[in-house]
């Protein structure tokens, strides 16, 4: 435990994929327990085999039950594909690798929705089956789907990013379902109550990008009292994981922690940068977002712990700065 755990009421964590479990991972080993609250991206799931799918909700959960793969960061650590095998034996497509313990989560997930329940409500059972005490809150539980448009025409999210391995261009991302879906009360709750709000380091386009694309989302961030402080996922010019700094690129924003700040401007007040993008930190102060530099990169356990350390206190440092 750690003096912030003894001292912050609830934090509310948006995310994404691995960069967004990372860092939820260092706040939950800060001793959190239930007052962290992990608001994640769902407009990367999908359905296949007639399974409910939802990658970045299984990639928090499995980290924060500390079952994770850790070179993938996502799937089950020790996982097989036995199942995947004979799929592929019977002519089918094996090019999302769901592993054999993975797949017991989807068959769960989607017979709780066929009954009915809410994905929250899933997500939750989900969680406490495996023992983890953060709360883990989809974004909204109406289906949101990310379309990529490339030149090879609209690809769902999943066939760009896993089975054409990110290599087309992004002329322009939207988010099918989005205008029907909205945060759910939990989520919109979780941040009326937040004492601080972290953005991971989560590309900003396809995974915070759907999160904050959510009817209200900004607006309700734009007027929370609580500090909101981001973590650059841009560090030295290149993405941490995957695409995000050719996304950004291609779509007309500047790659750096500069073009994070200004994705988030109306509403974030202190930006989290690596030690190599020092000399950025001025210009990030001129938009009015207080720079924090430090090592930004997660490699092991101990990063995941401090980073999470050194942000918390950045944001509850920030208190009262808000108008
Ligand atoms: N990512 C891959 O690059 N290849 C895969 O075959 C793959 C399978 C997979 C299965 C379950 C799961 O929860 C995630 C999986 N991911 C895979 C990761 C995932 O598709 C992406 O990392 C996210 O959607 C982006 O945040």
């Amino acid at each position: 435990m750690t003096q912030e755990s003894g001292t912050t009421g609830s934090v509310v964590v948006l995310a994404g994929g691995v960069g967004g479990a990372k860092l939820a991972h260092g706040l939950a080993l800060l001793g959190l327990g239930d007052r962290l609250c992990v608001v994640v991206n769902t407009a990367d799931d999908f359905e296949l085999y007639g399974l409910a799918i939802s990658p970045d909700l299984d990639t928090v959960l499995y980290t924060l039950a500390g079952i994770a793969n850790p070179v993938t960061g996502w799937g089950i650590l020790g996982d097989t594909a036995h199942t995947l095998g004979m799929l592929g034996r019977y002519g089918r497509p094996t090019w999302f690798w769901l592993g054999d313990r993975d797949l017991a989560t989807h068959i769960l997930r989607t017979e709780r929705l066929r009954q009915g329940a809410r994905l929250t409500e899933v997500t939750a059972e989900l969680a406490a089956a495996l023992g983890v005490t953060a709360r883990i809150l989809p974004m909204c539980d109406e289906p949101v789907r990310t379309i990529v448009e490339t030149p090879h025409g609209p690809l769902p999210f999943q066939e760009y990013f896993v089975r054409r391995r990110q290599q087309d261009t992004v002329l322009a991302v939207r988010f099918e379902g989005i205008m029907q879906a909205h945060p759910t009360p939990e989520v919109e709750q979780a941040l009326l109550h937040a004492d601080a709000v972290i953005l991971a380091p989560s590309n900003p386009i396809v995974s915070i990008g759907p999160i904050l694309a959510l009817s209200g989302i900004r607006q309700l961030l734009q007027q929370l009292a609580a500090p909101i402080v981001a973590v650059s996922p841009i560090v030295a010019g290149r993405a941490l994981k995957g695409p995000a700094d050719r996304m950004l690129a291609s779509l007309g924003h500047e790659v750096s922690p500069l073009g994070i700040a200004r994705l988030y401007q109306d509403f974030l007040d202190g930006l989290v940068i690596d030690q190599a993008d020092t000399e950025l930190a001025p210009a990030v102060a001129e938009l009015g977002i207080r720079p924090f530099v430090t090592d930004a990169i997660m490699r092991d356990e101990a990063d995941r712990a401090r980073l999470a350390r050194e942000t918390l206190a950045f944001a509850l440092d920030l208190r009262g700065a808000r108008p």
